[in-house]
């Protein structure tokens, strides 16, 4: 079903999603505990291809939202879209609960998306409002829910592994301590251009030595801000990079919901039970520029490069396939959106009567309590 080459590691299993409802709207939750079967090559239940959709529908639509308003100087700020992306957070996410975390990068709204993030609260953020998720604070680079187990996104590239790593050794030390056999897991998204951060590698050997429970997921989008991947470094698979540190190296269609759900499941599921960690790449694009939708006009890529990765855009791919399978019809997927976007009308319209923070609470959650007292 997906395209997909293991480097080193070859194991099959399964996994159980959810989708919920909030608002009247639906949103994709995360997954009920991880069900995995080794023993066979699984195929995804009918529940996780619409899971998968939904979530690539939710991000697609908030992120082309969300750049229109940048572009048009309603929400302040600059915004790193994922649009184009948006099958590797699905494909992730799917197989992962409130109690499991993941650290983000500038590029971060489709992983609080797909992590079930509300779209009232994540667009009152990029406005700037008391009522987003950070109060306003955060905005869309530093954007975090860790009620939900998102630790935030970063505006400094390679920030997040290290983070990651941090939470997998707590997750580890407790399901010791409670003499639990299942780990939480702790899932640190990056780019190709992060890969050449130290902050990545030592994040990467400190989760191989201890067998930390962490997945590091590589979004391989073949540029570093402007600079195509063979001008900054010097291999084509992030994933060879795994075999330096003792740990599997996986490579996956990036523009396949299902190839990632496929190859993130394994690696989840098998950091969960104490294996050790994986680096997964997943080979993708993003269809707009670094920043905005419009970007700055630089000439970097070529049309015919543009057009090529966007015959492969995951969601009419993933909608193809579900309508071929007799998974959702035509009209069902056209409700999905309409679905959607009737919550981005109701929730831009939420950010933009939304309170601006009281200058008198600036330093409010700047230190925490202990700390302050
Ligand atoms: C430590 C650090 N160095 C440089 C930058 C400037 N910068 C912002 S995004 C970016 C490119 C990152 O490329 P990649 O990791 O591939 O992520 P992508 O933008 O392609 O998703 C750079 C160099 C930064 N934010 N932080
Ligand atoms: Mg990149």
């Amino acid at each position: 079903m997906g395209r997909r080459a293991f480097v080193q590691w070859e194991r099959s299993c399964t996994m159980r999603g959810r989708s919920d409802a909030r608002d009247g709207v639906p949103i994709p939750l995360c997954a009920e505990a991880a069900v995995a079967n080794s023993s066979q090559a699984m195929e995804p239940s009918e529940e996780v291809l619409k899971d998968l959709h939904l979530r690539m529908v939710r991000i697609r639509h908030f992120e082309e939202e969300a750049g229109k308003l940048m572009e048009q100087g309603k929400s302040p700020g600059a915004l790193h879209l994922y649009i184009g992306e948006e099958a590797v957070a699905s494909g992730v996410m799917v197989h992962l609960s409130d109690q499991d975390q993941i650290t983000s990068t500038h590029r971060g709204h489709g992983h609080l998306v797909a992590k079930g993030g509300e779209f009232k609260k994540m667009y009152a953020e990029l406005y700037g409002r008391e009522t987003g998720y950070n109060k306003g604070r955060g905005g869309s680079m530093h954007i975090s829910n860790v009620d939900a187990g998102m630790l935030g996104a970063n505006g400094i590239v390679a920030a997040g592994p290290p983070i990651a790593v941090g939470a997998a050794f707590s997750n580890k030390y407790l399901a010791r301590v409670e003499g639990r056999d299942r780990m939480n897991v702790a899932v640190p998204f990056f780019g190709d251009g992060a890969t050449n951060e130290g902050a990545f590698h030592e994040a990467a050997n400190m989760a191989a030595i201890w067998k930390l429970p962490v997945v590091f997921v590589c979004e391989n989008n073949g540029y570093g801000e402007f600079t195509p991947q063979a001008e900054h470094q010097a291999i084509s698979d992030v994933a060879d990079r795994a075999a330096g540190y003792g740990m599997p190296g996986v490579i996956c269609d990036g523009m396949d919901a299902v190839a990632v759900w496929e190859a993130a499941g394994e690696a989840i599921e098998r950091a969960r039970t104490g294996g050790g960690p994986t680096l997964v790449e997943c080979k993708t694009y993003r269809f707009v520029d670094h920043v905005g939708l419009r970007g700055i006009g630089l000439h970097y890529r070529t049309d015919e490069e543009l057009e090529e990765w966007r015959a492969r855009d995951p969601i009419p791919q993933h909608e193809q396939r579900m309508i071929e399978m007799g998974v959702m019809t035509a009209e069902e997927i056209q409700a999905v959106h309409d679905a959607v976007m009737a919550d981005i009308t109701e929730s831009i319209e939420f950010a933009e009567n939304s309170p601006l923070p009281d200058p008198a609470d600036l330093l409010n959650d700047v230190y925490t309590p202990t700390a302050a007292s």
